[in-house]
C-alpha cells in the first residue's frame, strides 16, 4: 500500500504541533539541540506524535484475519522483510514495492523468527532465513534467496535446519552475519539440565538438509531453565575481523530469579559459561536478554555496539540498555552508556529495538519498541509506542526526556513489537516499526508496518 508523501508544510506543521489525532498532549518540547550544541534548527521529528500522522508510506500484507503481518521484521540492503505470524508467509519489500511472498508449506509454519544478511548457501546473492519452533514440535528452519520469486517456504528453499528433539524450540531466534548463521534453540537440553537452551552456529555454505551435528559450533547454556539462544546476534565488537556471538538467556536467575543474561563470546567457545562478557540482569524479573542487537558504533570508538532488551524490567516496564566497550562483569547499572525506560507496568520495553542512522547526520538513533505485554495479550491493553533517543545518545532516559515518542492508534495495537532500520522508495532511512495487531480494513489483527522518515528534508 502506498500512501501519498507529506510534504514539507504538513511536517512543519506536525513539528509545531505534536500529539495529533487522538493521542494524548505531548509533555515534551523536544531536545534535539541539546545534545549537539548545534543551531536550533531542527534536524528531526520531535515530540510525541501518533504514528499514522507521520508515516509517508504503510505497508500492508494480504489482509486477512489474524494475519499479524509485521510480528518480525529484517533488513538487509534495500530490502525489508514482513513476517506475518498468523499467515505463516514472509514478504520481502524495496521501499513500498512488493517483491515477493513466501506462503506457508504443507506444515504451515506459523513463522516465529526471521534474519537477513549476505549469502549464506554459496550462490552469491543476499538470503532469508525463516524459522518456526513448532514444526514438529521441535522447530524447522528454512533458508532461501532473497531475490526468490513467489512461493512457498519448502519450494524455494536451499536449506534447512531442523531438530528432530520434542521441546527443543528451534528457530526462538536467528541471526545471519558475514559466512554464519545462527540458530537460537531455547528449549536445548543440556548437560547441566533442562532447557538450558542452545544456539548452533552454522558456516557458510548451507545446503542441504542440516542438524544439530552439521553445526560448527553448539553453545549451551549455563544453568536448567535458562532458555539462553530466546535471543541470538552476531557482531565484530572487538575489532579484530571475526564476528563474536551474542546470546540471551533471559530466564537466567543468577544474580536474581529471572533477571536474565546476556554473554558475548568466541564463537567457539562452547559454553556461555566460558564468555569472555556475561551481563547480568539485576532485579527479579527483569528478563534482561529477551532480546539483544549489534548496533552501529554509539560512542565513537570505531567498533560496533551492544544493545540488550531486559523487558521485564520494572513490573514489565521493559528497558533496553546500550553498551560500549564492554568489560567482564558489566552490568546494566555501571556499563550501560544509554538506557531507555518502559513507562507503565507492562509496557514491555525492549521487546522491539533498533540502532541506526535515521536523521542522517551520521550519529546512530536508539530506537525502543513497547508493544505491550505479549505472552498473554489482552486485547483492550492501551496501544503501543516507539521511543528514539537521537545520537548521540547517553544517560538514561525516562519516556518523557525522549526527544521523539510514535504512538499507536488503537487499543492493543502493539506498536512497537518490530522494528527495523529501513530504506525508504528514496533510498534514504526510514524506522520501519510494527503494530501487527492493528486493524486494517476492518479486520482484527491484520497488522501493519509503518516507514517513517525521522529526518527532515
Ligand atoms: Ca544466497
Ligand atoms: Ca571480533
Ligand atoms: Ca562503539
Ligand atoms: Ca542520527
Amino acid at each position: 500500500m502506498r500512501w501519498p508523501r507529506m510534504s514539507r508544510t504538513v511536517l512543519a506543521l506536525l513539528l509545531g504541533c505534536p500529539g495529533g489525532g487522538d493521542s494524548e498532549p505531548p509533555d515534551t518540547a523536544g531536545r534535539d539541540t541539546a545534545d549537539t550544541g548545534d543551531t536550533a534548527e531542527a534536524t528531526h521529528l520531535t515530540g510525541e506524535l501518533a504514528v499514522e500522522s507521520v508515516t509517508t508510506l504503510g505497508l500492508d500484507g494480504d489482509v486477512t484475519a489474524s494475519g499479524l503481518f509485521g510480528a518480525k521484521l529484517a533488513a538487509q540492503g534495500n530490502r525489508l522483510v514482513v513476517l506475518a505470524e498468523g499467515e505463516g508467509a514472509a514478504y520481502v519489500f524495496e521501499g513500498s514495492n512488493r517483491l515477493a511472498r513466501f506462503a506457508e508449506g504443507s506444515d504451515a509454519p506459523r513463522g516465529d523468527s526471521l534474519c537477513a544478511g549476505p549469502d549464506l548457501d554459496g550462490d552469491g546473492g543476499d538470503d532469508l532465513v525463516v524459522a518456526d519452533r513448532d514444526v514438529h514440535s521441535a522447530g524447522l528452519a528454512w533458508l532461501l534467496p532473497l531475490d526468490a520469486p513467489d512461493g512457498t517456504l519448502y519450494d524455494a528453499g536451499s536449506a534447512t535446519v531442523a531438530s528432530s528433539t520434542r521441546d527443543d524450540e528451534l528457530g526462538s531466534a536467528l541471526a545471519c552475519g558475514q559466512g554464519r548463521l545462527v540458530v537460537g534453540v531455547r528449549g536445548a537440553d543440556g548437560r547441566d539440565g533442562d532447557d538450558v537452551g542452545a544456539a548452533w552456529v552454522f558456516d557458510a555454505p548451507l545446503v542441504g538438509d542440516l542438524v544439530r551435528a552439521d553445526a560448527a559450533a553448539v553453545v549451551e547454556g549455563e544453568a536448567a531453565g535458562d532458555y539462553a539462544g530466546r535471543a541470538v546476534a552476531l557482531g565484530d565488537l572487538d575489532g579484530d575481523g571475526t564476528d563474536e556471538l551474542i546470546v540471551g538467556a533471559y530466564r537466567n536467575s543468577q544474580a536474581e530469579r529471572y533477571a536474565g543474561a546476556a554473554y558475548v563470546l568466541d564463537v567457539q567457545s562452547g559454553s556461555l559459561a566460558d564468555a569472555t562478557v556475561k551481563v547480568y540482569g539485576e532485579a527479579e524479573g527483569e528478563a534482561l536478554g529477551r532480546t539483544v542487537a549489534v548496533a552501529p558504533d554509539l560512542d565513537g570508538d570505531g567498533l560496533v555496539d551492544l544493545v540488550v532488551g531486559a523487558t521485564g524490567w520494572n513490573e514489565l516496564r521493559g528497558a533496553i540498555y546500550a553498551f560500549g566497550a564492554l568489560a567482564p562483569g558489566a552490568t546494566p547499572g555501571s556499563a550501560a552508556l544509554a538506557a531507555i525506560e518502559g513507562q507503565d507496568p507492562d509496557d514491555s520495553g525492549g521487546v522491539g529495538l533498533a540502532a541506526g542512522d535515521l536523521d542522517g547526520d551520521g550519529v546512530a538513533e536508539l530506537v525502543t519498541g513497547a508493544p505491550g505485554e505479549r505472552e498473554s495479550v489482552e486485547p483492550d491493553a492501551p496501544p503501543g509506542w516507539v521511543g528514539v533517543a537521537y545520537g548521540p545518545a547517553r544517560g538514561r532516559y525516562a519516556p518523557s526526556d525522549l526527544p521523539l515518542r510514535l504512538l499507536g492508534s488503537t487499543d492493543g495495537d502493539a506498536l512497537g513489537i518490530a522494528l527495523a532500520v529501513a530504506k525508504g522508495d528514496d533510498g534514504l532511512p526510514v524506522l520501519a516499526a510494527s503494530a501487527y495487531r492493528v486493524p486494517v480494513g476492518g479486520t482484527d489483527d491484520a497488522g501493519r508496518v509503518y516507514l517513517v522518515s525521522l529526518g527532515l528534508p
